[in-house]
């Protein structure tokens, strides 16, 4: 067994505010025997992703469950919270395995030998409106994730974690080369929809170049990147350009450009038609302006509080701006929650707080 050392390279300083690691990993890291032991020797395995799952939790799950179920096992693929509809195709493929856990008591121990939770590091990701005591009925579980969290995290059977890791997906197909596994299609879709979710199709920061050669080994064996293009970038409703249409007429700009914002109001929401994950995808327009270094989308959630998305270039942090504000995320894609109602009082209450996270330069 490797030394945690190993698998994650040395120890490194943590990042200051407004500076990022670019270390790279070259070789990819790999699940440790005893936890692919772990994964294949439960019979009844209920895999789950975080809140309102994205792309790379949703492909990574369906992705590990498919090929659970191709091994033999009995497998429920769990979600908690919505899914977009662009990414609803990722459970369709085998709806039996689909079901929507509204809270933990529904993911009873009794029920399954093993959860396997993706994409996040556990319970309180995956039900965030509850607490630890809310979880005690839970099957044992491993995580998988690639999120950056501390080892403190407890509670998990066993972790594979890398952080360095583009997506979940890249890592899922790590997992099922270590237990042998068949790439069936559509095994090969959610693991690719996962992996291009995450990377913004392979533009990104964290594209990687272990991260293509995992999606150019899913090609070779049969994966089809034009038809996962299709179903996540060019499936949308026009209630979503609507929706676009509104929220784009808030684009402001602060500290001379540098940083831009957008909303997206419960009131958009009812004059458009839309649904509040219609707005998936809407940060990259505030990141698409020339000299923005910090995009940032402030949504109104429904239920009194505000969801902020941030997105940022490098030197900028986004990660160490969401922590200073009680989230959390990557370095150049992180979030936090503001308990205000509306985008306004939140984008205020931003500013006032970027003004210690994002030191002011002279203009
Ligand atoms: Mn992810």
């Amino acid at each position: 067994m490797t030394s945690p050392e190993m698998k994650h390279g040395p120890p490194r300083p943590a990042p200051a505010i407004g500076a990022v690691c670019r270390v790279r990993n070259e070789q990819p890291v790999l699940p440790d025997p005893e936890f692919l032991a772990l994964l294949s020797s439960a019979a009844r395995v209920l895999v789950i992703g975080h809140f309102n799952p994205d792309g790379d939790a949703l492909g990574a799950s369906a992705a590990l469950g498919e090929a659970l179920r191709d091994m033999g096992r009995a497998v429920t693929v769990g979600v908690s919270g919505i899914v977009a509809p662009n990414l609803e195709f990722l459970l369709q493929a085998c709806p039996c395995l689909r079901r929507e856990f509204r809270r933990p008591s529904e993911a009873r121990g009794t029920d399954w030998d093993l959860a396997v939770i993706v994409d996040c590091h556990g319970p309180d990701r995956v039900w965030p409106d509850h607490g630890r005591e809310d979880f005690a009925g839970l099957p044992p579980y491993l995580v998988i994730d690639h999120h950056m969290h501390s080892d403190d995290v407890r509670g998990h059977l066993a972790i594979f974690h890398d952080p360095e890791a583009s997506s979940t997906g890249e890592m899922v197909a790590r997992v099922l080369k270590g237990l042998n596994s068949a790439f069936t299609p559509p095994v090969l879709e959610a693991l690719l929809a996962a992996i291009a979710s995450d990377t913004g199709f392979f533009t990104q920061a964290n594209t990687s170049a272990c991260s293509l050669r995992e999606a150019a080994d899913l090609v070779s064996r049969g994966g089809d990147l034009e038809g996962v293009n299709l179903k996540l970038n060019q499936s949308f409703s026009p209630a979503r350009m609507r929706l676009l249409h509104l929220s784009l007429g808030t684009m402001e700009f602060f500290r001379g450009g540098k940083v831009a914002a957008m909303h997206l109001t419960g009131e958009m929401l009812e004059l458009s038609g839309a649904s509040r994950e219609d707005s998936d995808g809407f940060v990259d327009f505030p990141r698409s302006v020339k000299g923005v270094e910090l995009a940032v989308f402030f949504k109104e959630d429904g239920r009194g509080r505000v969801k902020v998305s941030l997105r940022s270039r490098y030197p900028v942090s986004a990660r160490a701006i969401a922590v200073g504000c009680g989230g959390g995320g990557h370095e150049l894609a992180a979030a936090y929650t503001d308990p205000v109602s509306t985008c306004r009082e939140a984008t205020d209450r931003f500013l006032s707080r970027l003004a210690g996270l994002l030191p002011e330069e002279e203009e």
